[in-house]
Parts: structure tokens; sequence; C-alpha cells
């Protein structure tokens, strides 16, 4: 049987804004998109088991750098900044524009974990974020985030309602950064990414 995949380790790497350097390239690379504070950062920590890797905040729109996080030494994390902080400034949204652009052209994702929240439906800049990552071909999972906010026997039905309201196949994990649910079922698909990611540099490299 093959071993269970876990996150041993984690660490994190830098931050690059707009002009920033992003750290030399490995095979795999994953990255978070969502609104702010829908629990990007919440995420990180509790799939890593470490509450102070990534600063969470109640005030949204806090982050507005792209950070990257090395887990397993093998392969990045990479936390990006929320969309649809309601008071930003016209320059700031385009500066966060700018910075989503870049990080998403650049051609080093190569999965993307987009965050809903699990008791509402996605707003417009959720339907624009999943327009976008489908526009750049980018393979995806969705993650109900905030699931202990609702009652246990309605969690799967309307993660995956959210995700069909998106637009998208109706299937995303639920998962809560307070109660760890989810967990198992989210680490066992970034292990899945990880080892195709892999796969797929062996079949290339391999005459
Ligand atoms: N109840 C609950 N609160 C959460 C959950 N995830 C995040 N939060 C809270 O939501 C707020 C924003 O979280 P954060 O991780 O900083 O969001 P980010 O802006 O997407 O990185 C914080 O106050 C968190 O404590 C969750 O699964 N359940
Ligand atoms: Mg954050």
């Amino acid at each position: 049987m093959e071993e269970q995949f876990c996150i041993r380790q984690s660490e994190f790497v830098t931050s690059a804004g707009v002009e920033g350097r992003y750290p030399a390239p490995l095979p795999c690379e994953i990255a978070i998109v969502g609104k702010s504070n829908i629990g990007k950062s919440s995420l990180i920590n509790r799939i890593c088991g470490n509450q102070k890797l990534c600063r969470t905040s109640a005030t949204p729109g806090k982050t507005r750098l792209v950070n990257f996080f090395l887990l397993n030494r093998a392969f990045y994390l990479v936390d990006l900044p929320g969309y649809g902080f309601a008071k930003a400034s016209k320059a700031e949204q385009k500066s966060w524009g700018e910075l989503l652009e870049r990080y998403l052209s650049s051609g080093r994702v190569k999965h993307l974990l987009m965050l809903i929240d699990i008791r509402h439906e996605p707003t417009q800049d959720d339907l624009q974020m999943f327009r976008y990552l489908i526009y750049y071909g980018i393979p995806y999972t969705l993650v109900a985030t905030k699931s202990d906010k609702i009652a246990k026997s309605k969690r799967k039905v309307d993660a995956n309602l959210r995700a069909k309201q998106l637009g998208a196949p109706p299937f995303a994990i639920p998962f809560s950064s307070e109660t760890g649910e989810g967990k198992t079922e989210l680490t066992a698909r970034i292990g899945q990414i990880v080892r195709d990611c892999t796969d797929i540099r062996k079949e290339t490299t391999e005459e």
C-alpha cells in the first residue's frame, strides 16, 4: 500500500511584491487564492500544523504580497493576496491585479486552491477569479472554508452547491481551520498534486 502523504515540515521562504524576485522554482508549486478574509492564512497554518507560520488577520486586505512557503523541503505553497476588499482604493485594486497577473502568467503555478465561503453564494469577485483561472488554464481544487459555521448535516451539500454556483463541476472540499475538518482530505489532495508534478517531470526527462 502506498504510504500516506503528510506535511512534516514547513518554513517561510520569502515575500515578493510587484517587482520582487520569486525564489528558484521547484517542480511543484501550489497557490492559494480567494477573497480577503476567506481563511487563506489560517488554512496554511492548519495544514502545516503551525499556528505561527502565516499571519492571520481579523481586518481584511492586509496581505499585499506573494508569500512563499517551502513544505517538506520539496514544494512551494504560495499565499496570494486576497481580492474583493470593499474598502480598497482603485490604486490598491490595480496593484493587486498587477501582482496577481504577474504571478499567474509566470507559469510557475501548477495548481490553485481556490477558497470560497461555504455560507454564501460566490461574489462577483469570486466569479471573476474563477473565469480568470479558467482563462489561464490552471488546474484547481475548490475548498469551501469556515465549515464550522454551518450545521454538520449541510456541509457536504453546501460546499458542492457553492462550486456549482461558481460554474464549476459540483465539488468542493468542506474545510475548517477552527476544527480541522477537511484537513485529511485536503492534505491527500495536495499529496496527489505533488506526486503528479514529479511524475510529469520524470516522464519529460526520460528518453
Ligand atoms: N470560524 C472560522 N473562522 C475562520 C476560519 N478560517 C479563518 N477564520 C477567521 O477569519 C479571519 C480571516 O482569516 P485569515 O486566515 O487571515 O484570512 P485571509 O485574509 O484569507 O488570509 C480570521 O479572524 C480567522 O480567525 C474557519 O475555518 N472558521
Ligand atoms: Mg492572509
